[in-house]
């Protein structure tokens, strides 16, 4: 008889690999069997449990004090493994740490704040496209995607200027390093010394701007609630979790509306949908697809038992797609109810940079919906290879008036 793996516990065995090229390129027929196998299965290939449909997702993110984030979000569990880098203040800690870092965070992206930034976005989208318009086509990664929040969310941040070109490979680094050690974590951590001195570099009180939302954390040093270091890696939570996540989500949106024509003429003949389509988007095409949390104690799941300190992976893309959820969930309209997609996660971790993510997208939208007619995708597209965002490498289109 085979020897009772000890962490296995009783829920199904499953040799999915949500980490491997083919998952990665097409993960939905991949989220059907992951939630199909059951509401908890192990995943044999990483010793983790993992869960895809939306009831288990959305209970984990809103049971922190049983489902922690002080061990890491990613594969690696902190006890066992050192992160690679110091934790976020935000990202990777749990009560109450967490509770006043977030809040600190949150007064620097207040809504005064983000309306102030308002004119500068629209401008900058709007100019962006017009730049795009007709062209005989161009990279929705490298000609929108990357440089829209390169631009707006750096300047929104305070950033200096010769720090950006590396926030890209920063974020490839974050991202790509909480999954396991394959081919995609080593790549993404090539230069990862040299990389992460120039943005740690950029987070540093002197060198943001007076006037951006990066050194109101500071605030929080002057009032003696963190120190200069923990107000630096604190600015690091920005630069780790606004670019990559916006980037992707724009090309995403240009992919949505390219395949479904008939959103986009939807869109056009409202562009005050702009932000509900955000959401559809974001329910779709989830960027952030897999999150992990790990248990603070031994803890019994849809039945099933899982032991204390152990790794359990949620596919956020998974849940935001499960039929038990929504009607019709691989159809892409943005005229449904997405309330309670978990694109944003949910929960006391739940992304405190939404607003600016929603109001990156809804000017893009916006500035997309009143200027271009037609979208068409004009060559084979290339999806991009990464531990935990969806996106493409490559996606060719053209934007016609
Ligand atoms: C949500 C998120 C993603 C990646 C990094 C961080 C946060 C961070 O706080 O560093």
């Amino acid at each position: 008889m085979a020897e009772m793996d000890p962490v296995a516990g009783t829920a199904p065995v499953s040799d999915l690999d949500p980490f491997s090229d083919d998952y990665i390129r097409s993960p939905y027929p991949f989220h059907q069997q992951l939630r199909e196998a059951g509401p908890v299965v192990f995943l044999d290939k990483y010793k983790v449990h993992a869960v895809g449909r939306y009831a288990e997702v959305r209970g984990i993110l809103e049971d922190a004090a049983t489902f922690c984030s002080g061990a890491g979000v990613g594969l690696a569990n902190f006890h066992k493994d050192p992160p690679w880098r110091a934790p976020s203040m935000v990202l990777e800690t749990d009560p109450p740490d967490h509770t006043r870092n977030r809040a600190v965070i949150s007064r620097a992206v207040s809504p005064a704040a983000l309306r102030a930034l308002r004119a500068g976005f629209e401008a900058e989208a709007n100019r962006l496209v017009d730049s795009l318009l007709d062209r005989d086509s161009f990279d929705a990664v490298k000609d929108m995607g990357e440089p829209f929040p390169l631009r707006v969310f750096a300047d929104a941040i305070g950033l200096m200027e010769d720090s950006r070109q590396h926030l890209i490979a920063y974020g490839n680094m974050v991202f790509n390093g909480m999954g396991p050690r394959n081919k995609l974590y080593d790549n993404a951590m090539e230069n990862a010394e040299e990389v992460a001195g120039w943005v740690w570099n950029a987070c540093q009180r002197k060198n943001l701007s007076p006037d951006g939302l990066g050194i109101r954390i500071f605030d929080a040093v002057d009032a003696g609630i963190l120190t200069d270091e923990e107000g630096a890696r604190l600015v690091r939570s920005f630069l780790s979790a606004g670019v990559d996540t916006t980037a992707n989500a724009i090309a995403n949106a240009l992919y949505c509306f390219a395949s479904n024509p008939d959103q986009w003429q939807a869109l056009r003949a409202n562009p005050d949908l702009s932000r509900a389509a955000f959401e559809e988007i974001l329910r779709f095409e989830s960027p952030f697809q897999t999150f992990f949390r790990t248990t603070t104690r031994e803890v019994e799941l849809a039945g099933v038992t899982i032991g204390a300190d152990e790794k359990i992976m949620l596919s956020l893309g998974s849940a935001n797609r499960d039929p038990r959820q929504w009607s019709e969930p691989d159809r892409f309209d943005i005229s449904r109810s997405t309330a309670g997609h978990v694109g944003f996660g949910a929960g006391i971790h739940g992304c405190v940079g939404q607003m600016i993510a929603r109001l990156e997208l809804e000017v893009v939208l916006r500035a997309l919906a009143t200027r271009v007619a037609t979208i068409e995708i004009t060559g084979e597209p290339r999806h991009l290879l990464h531990n935990t965002l969806r996106g493409f490498e490559y996606l060719p289109v053209r934007l016609g008036s």
